[in-house]
C-alpha cells in the first residue's frame, strides 16, 4: 500500500519538477516544514491538487526513500535540482562616445584645472605672479612638476607670439597644449584580440579599494557590448565576497566566472580561467587579482606567480594597473611598486568623478611610460570610458 502511494507521489513529483511547477525546492527543503498555506503554487486548499501533492512528500523524502528500495536514485535527483533561474541579461551601452556622455562627471577637475587656467590666462597682464598661479593650479591638480614646467614654458612662448588674446584664441591654444601634454599619439586600445589565438588574456592589478573588481566587471560589459564573449577569473581568493562581487558583474551580462576556494591559490584560479576560456571558445579572459600591499615581497610573489602560471598556456596580452585618481601622489608610489612586479601595459584611472586632480592622468603616464587606456567616472555599470585625450581636455576646459 505504502509502496503504491509512494510510487504515485514520486511520479507526481517528477512530473511537477519537469513541468516547472516546483520553484525553489532546495530552499524549502532546508527550512522547517512550511504551513500548508505557504506553497507558492496557487491551489484551492480543500481539494488535492497536482501542486499540493508535489509539495508534501518533499518534506519527508528520507523516510519514504529509505523504506522502499528504489531501483535507482534518478527520480529524487530530479527533484533535488533547483530549476535554473534564468538571470536577466543586460545589454550594456555602446562604448563609443562614453567620455563625452560622462564629461560632466569631471566637473571638479573642470573647475579647478580647466576653468582655472583659462581665467588666469585671460588676465590682462600676464605677470610673474600670474604665471606662478598657473603653475600652482597645475601642481594642485596633480599634473606633476616636470610636465607643469613644460606646459608653462610652452604657454608663455605662445602667448607672447599671440600678442593680443581673444578668449577663443586662448581656449584653442590651451586645448592644443593640454592635448599634447596628455599625449595624442599613444595607442590606448585595450589589447583583447591577439591575432593568432583565442582568447585574449587581460590581467587587472592594483591596490585594494582602487576599483579593480568594479573595473573588471565594467570592462566585461564593454567587451560584451562589442560582441565579444568573456570569461572572468576571480583570482582574488582572499575573500569569498570578492569572487561573489565579480560573479555578480558577470551574471549581469552573461559572462561565466571561474572561481576557487576562499584562501586558495590565485594562480591556479587564473590558470583554470584561461583553460576554461579556451575550452569555451571565449574571446577574452579577464583576471581580477588581489591587491594586498602589506608586504611588497608577498605581492611580488603572488602577482608574478599568477602571470607566470597563466603564461604556461598563452601570453598575457594586457596588464591593466588600476589607480584611484583621488589618492594623488600615493597612486604614483603604487604605480612604481606594481611596475616592478609585472609589466604594466595600460593604466585605468578610477574615481575621476570624485576629484579635482584630473592632472594625475599626465603624471601617471609619465611615471610609468604607459598610456591611460580607460577611466572610471562613477559607480554605475557603464561608467567606464575609453580614454580619449581630446574629449578629456574638452571636458576640462568646458565648451
Ligand atoms: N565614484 C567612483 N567609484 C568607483 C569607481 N570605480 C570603483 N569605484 C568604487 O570603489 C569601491 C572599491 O571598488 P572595488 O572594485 O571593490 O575595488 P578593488 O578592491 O580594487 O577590487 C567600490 O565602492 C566601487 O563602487 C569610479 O570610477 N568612480
Ligand atoms: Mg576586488
Amino acid at each position: 500500500m505504502d509502496i503504491v502511494i509512494l510510487a504515485v507521489v514520486i511520479a507526481v513529483v517528477v512530473l511537477g519538477a519537469l513541468g516547472g511547477l516546483i520553484v525553489g525546492s532546495r530552499r524549502k527543503k532546508q527550512l522547517p516544514p512550511p504551513p500548508p498555506a505557504a506553497p507558492d503554487i496557487t491551489a484551492p486548499p480543500a481539494e488535492p491538487h497536482v501542486g499540493d501533492e508535489a509539495e508534501t512528500p518533499r518534506e519527508e523524502p528520507r523516510r519514504t526513500i529509505e523504506e522502499v528500495d528504489l531501483p535507482d536514485g534518478s527520480a529524487p535527483v530530479v527533484v533535488e535540482e533547483p530549476p535554473a533561474e534564468a538571470p536577466q541579461i543586460e545589454i550594456p551601452e555602446p562604448t563609443a562616445g562614453r567620455l563625452v556622455r560622462l564629461r560632466t562627471r569631471l566637473s571638479r577637475s573642470q573647475n579647478a584645472l580647466g576653468k582655472g587656467l583659462l581665467t588666469l590666462l585671460s588676465r590682462e597682464h600676464l605677470d610673474e605672479d600670474t604665471w606662478e598661479e598657473i603653475e600652482d593650479t597645475l601642481l594642485t591638480a596633480d599634473v606633476g612638476v616636470q610636465p607643469t614646467q613644460e606646459l608653462v614654458e610652452r604657454l608663455r612662448e605662445r602667448v607672447k607670439v599671440l600678442g593680443t588674446r581673444t578668449p577663443e584664441e586662448l581656449r584653442t591654444l590651451l586645448r592644443e597644449e593640454l592635448v599634447t601634454l596628455v599625449g595624442r599619439d599613444l595607442d590606448r586600445a585595450v589589447k583583447t584580440e591577439p591575432e593568432d589565438r583565442k582568447p585574449g588574456i587581460v590581467m587587472v592589478v592594483g591596490v585594494n579599494g582602487t576599483g579593480k573588481t568594479t573595473t573588471t566587471g565594467k570592462l566585461a560589459r564593454v567587451l560584451v557590448a562589442d560582441g565579444q564573449s568573456v570569461v572572468l577569473g576571480a583570482a582574488d581568493t582572499f575573500r569569498a565576497a570578492a569572487a561573489d562581487q565579480l560573479q555578480t558583474w558577470g551574471e549581469r551580462v552573461g559572462a561565466h566566472t571561474v572561481r576557487g576556494p576562499e584562501g586558495g591559490d590565485p594562480a591556479s584560479v587564473a590558470f583554470d580561467a584561461v583553460k576554461e576560456g579556451k575550452e569555451m571558445g571565449a574571446n577574452v579572459v579577464l583576471i581580477d587579482t588581489a591587491g594586498r600591499l602589506h608586504t611588497k615581497t608577498g605581492l611580488m610573489d603572488e602577482l608574478g606567480k599568477v602571470k607566470r602560471v597563466v603564461e604556461k598556456q598563452a601570453p598575457v596580452d594586457e596588464v591593466l594597473l588600476v589607480l584611484d585618481a583621488t589618492t594623488g601622489q600615493n597612486g604614483l608610489v603604487q604605480a612604481r611598486v606594481f611596475s616592478e612586479v609585472v609589466d604594466i601595459t595600460g593604466i585605468v584611472l578610477t574615481k575621476l568623478d570624485g576629484t579635482a586632480k584630473g592632472g594625475i592622468v599626465v603624471a601617471v603616464q609619465r611615471e610609468l611610460g604607459v598610456p591611460v587606456k580607460l577611466v572610471g567616472l562613477g559607480e554605475g555599470a557603464d561608467d567606464l570610458a575609453p580614454f580619449e585625450p581630446e574629449a578629456f581636455v574638452d571636458a576640462l576646459i568646458g565648451e
